[in-house]
């Protein structure tokens, strides 16, 4: 077998124990890696109930037959996944990071760590080698200090992942950084990794990949020459997804104060063009030829930004000045939250400082005012005060401030930066995002916008699905970055090309659409597990998006209509061999060769066919 290594890592930091697994490779060939790896062993392995900030979760650090290839494209990623304390169901996240590359030249397609140290530690692999080594220096300290620490003790050519205050603490949008500007695992991967007192995972791998690297380099080097080619190409180096701010202006989806709106006056201030004007530095994740970590002044010094930092952190809370946001966005950073999470709870305590609902809490928290924001958000890292209670994450914090309608969530995760009160698609896409609301699965909204976008019809169901196959199912299966597809427009062929000569196996794209549909149903099963069942009301968008017009802009009046959304999701069902209330089919999930998970599920369902 090539193309994977074959090879788990298992690590129990209570029993400050590893050991080296074989991988069963007809789970490697049904689920290829990342999403899918994880989805099988959190599905497999966790006792149903299993308490997201107890001993018995597992982290799973999945990379895939595609990462850390040499010449890419963008192979230098690992997704991060744990059942969620954040949603209570299956969570993940996508990094850049050397540790995904040194993973895999260390000879393991996968990590599982479980257990909890009985004092702040991290791990040191070297190879076939593991040390536990004592963190009591590191605990406490942020996440770039933990990484410039770490580097200087065991060398620059090492990976690593890191945890800073916000994982230590179990804030419930924690995640885990690394290179100063990654940050991955929006369901709280980082506060897993904190309830273990495990405060990083550094690798050096020198071995070789399991490749044939000669046919693997011809497909990658045709992909970037596509890529580098693109007539995308320029402006998306000069900006990167910084563009999008302008872009989401113009087409009325730019979330402004709490999505109360979806337009901001003082866009142009916190943009692409001013990201463009201002840059310090250009960085990137591991083995990538279109870097897009774009570097600006904070307040405080300098941050990596993207398109969903600046709307979350600036026109959402209507903050309008870039370096105002920068610093938000690098409070999260050193502290590891993510961006999306804490500018949603930010928001939460704007809109209830308006409504008079802070009084209590001694605090208020005006749109717009920076110096109140970037308090609380330390405040939530570090768990002060009225910070705990946002620290929960915005929907309990809306709950418990008796406003549950002013959390933008989907299954407990935040809303990324999309109004999409004039975009059912993008709404049915959040709604039915395997982690809770996030983009990343599927982006139909750009599409959409273009097209007729205040209609139900039942196709938007069915670009919804082809692009949670490949964004959610391919990409976090290969692991590697989907941007060139998405925004240089790199042909999928290639991605099937490389596959196929990197494992040997014969994938086709409806092959990898197969493995795709097989993970989703797994996820969904995951989730009617540790929820004890499933309906409906799981799948559906902010209520804020069906119950409040826009007020301004030439969308005014625009929002989303209960019973045609619900069209939309039923058709969406029956796309995806699911039933009425979102279950997937005992029929379904036989063809996709997990007759094994129906008969776990029934129990949790009144009536299964
Ligand atoms: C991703 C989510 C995103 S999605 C953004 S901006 W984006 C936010 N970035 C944050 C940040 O920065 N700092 C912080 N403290 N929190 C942040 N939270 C938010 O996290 C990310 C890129 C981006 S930038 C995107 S879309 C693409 N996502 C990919 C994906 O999901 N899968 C894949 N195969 N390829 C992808 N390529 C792109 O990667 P999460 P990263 Mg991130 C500062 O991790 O949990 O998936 O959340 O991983 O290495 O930073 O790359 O406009
Ligand atoms: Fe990382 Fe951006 Fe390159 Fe993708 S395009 S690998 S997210 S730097």
């Amino acid at each position: 077998m090539r193309g994977w290594t074959g090879r788990a890592l298992r690590i129990d930091l209570t029993r400050r124990k590893h050991m080296v697994q074989e991988l069963d490779p007809h789970v490697l060939v049904d689920f290829i890696g990342g999403r899918g790896l994880a989805a099988w062993i959190l599905w497999t392995e966790l006792p149903p109930g299993t308490d997201p900030l107890g001993p018995h979760n597992k982290l799973v650090i999945a990379a895939g037959p595609l990462t850390g290839i040499q010449g890419g494209p963008n192979s230098g990623k690992v997704v991060v996944a744990a059942k969620s304390p954040l949603t209570g169901g299956y969570g993940d996240g996508n990094i850049g990071t050397w540790l995904a590359v040194n993973m895999r030249k260390a000879g393991y397609d996968v990590i599982v760590v479980e257990g909890r140290a009985s004092r702040p530690t991290y791990l040191y692999i070297e190879n076939g080698e593991v040390h536990f080594m004592d963190a009591d220096h590191l605990w406490g300290l942020n996440t770039w200090s933990t990484e410039d620490r770490l580097l200087r003790t065991h060398g620059r050519d090492v990976g690593g992942i890191y945890i800073g205050p916000a994982g230590e603490r179990q804030v419930k949008f924690a995640t885990v950084v690394s290179l100063k500007g990654r940050s991955g695992g929006r369901p709280g991967i980082g506060a897993v990794m904190g309830s273990k007192m495990l405060k990083a995972i550094v690798v050096r791998g020198t071995g070789r990949l399991p490749i044939d690297a000669e046919e693997a380099a011809r497909a990658s080097s045709d992909a970037v020459r596509e890529g580098r080619t693109s007539k995308a190409y320029d402006f998306w180096m000069r900006q990167g997804t910084t563009m999008t701010v302008e872009w989401a202006q113009e087409a009325s989806v730019l979330p402004a104060y709490n999505f109360n709106e979806a337009q901001f006056d003082g866009y142009e201030r916190i943009g692409g063009n001013m990201v463009e004007k201002y840059e310090t530095d250009l960085k990137s994740c591991p083995i990538c030829f279109m870097p897009c970590g774009h570097w600006i002044p904070a307040v405080s010094g300098t941050v990596e930004t993207d398109y969903e930092n600046i709307a979350m952190l600036g026109s959402n809370l209507g903050i309008d000045d870039l370096a105002k946001v920068g610093e938000l966005n690098r409070i999260a950073d050193v502290a590891g939250m993510d961006t999306i999470s804490l500018g949603s709870a930010l928001a939460v305590a704007m809109e209830a400082t308006e409504s008079g609902l802070l009084r209590d809490l001694g605090i208020r928290v005006e749109w717009g005012d920076f110096n109140a924001a970037s308090q609380l958000a330390l405040d939530i890292a570090y768990r002060h005060g009225p910070g705990s209670l946002f620290a929960e994450g915005s929907a309990y914090a809306a709950k418990v401030l008796g406003r549950e309608d002013m959390a933008m969530h989907v299954k407990g995760l935040d809303v990324s930066a999309y109004d999409s009160r004039a975009a059912p698609a993008m709404a049915l896409a959040f709604a039915t995002s395997p982690i809770g609301a996030h983009h990343k699965d599927a982006w139909v909204i750009s599409q959409e916008v273009r097209t007729d976008r205040f209609s139900y019809s039942p196709e938007k169901a069915e670009w919804v699905i082809a692009q949670q196959r490949v964004r959610g199912g391919w990409f976090e299966a290969f692991v590697s970055c989907r941007f060139p597809w998405v925004e240089l427009g790199v042909s999928l062929d290639h991605y099937v090309r490389l596959i196929r000569a990197v494992t040997g196996v014969d994938y086709t794209r409806d092959r990898l659409d197969l493995v795709a549909d097989r993970i989703y149903a797994l996820i969904r099963a995951f989730w009617i597990r540790e929820l004890g069942g499933w309906t409906r009301s799981l799948d559906m968008p902010p209520p804020k998006w069906f119950k409040r017009p826009l007020t301004r802009g030439p969308l005014a009046g625009a929002k989303l209509d209960l019973d045609k959304y619900n069209g939309l999701l039923d058709h969406y069902y029956r796309l995806r061999g699911w039933d009425n209330n979102g279950v997937p089919r005992r029929s379904t999930l036989k063809a996709l060769g997990l007759g094994y998970v129906a008969d776990q599920i029934e129990k949790y369902v009144d009536v299964y066919d």
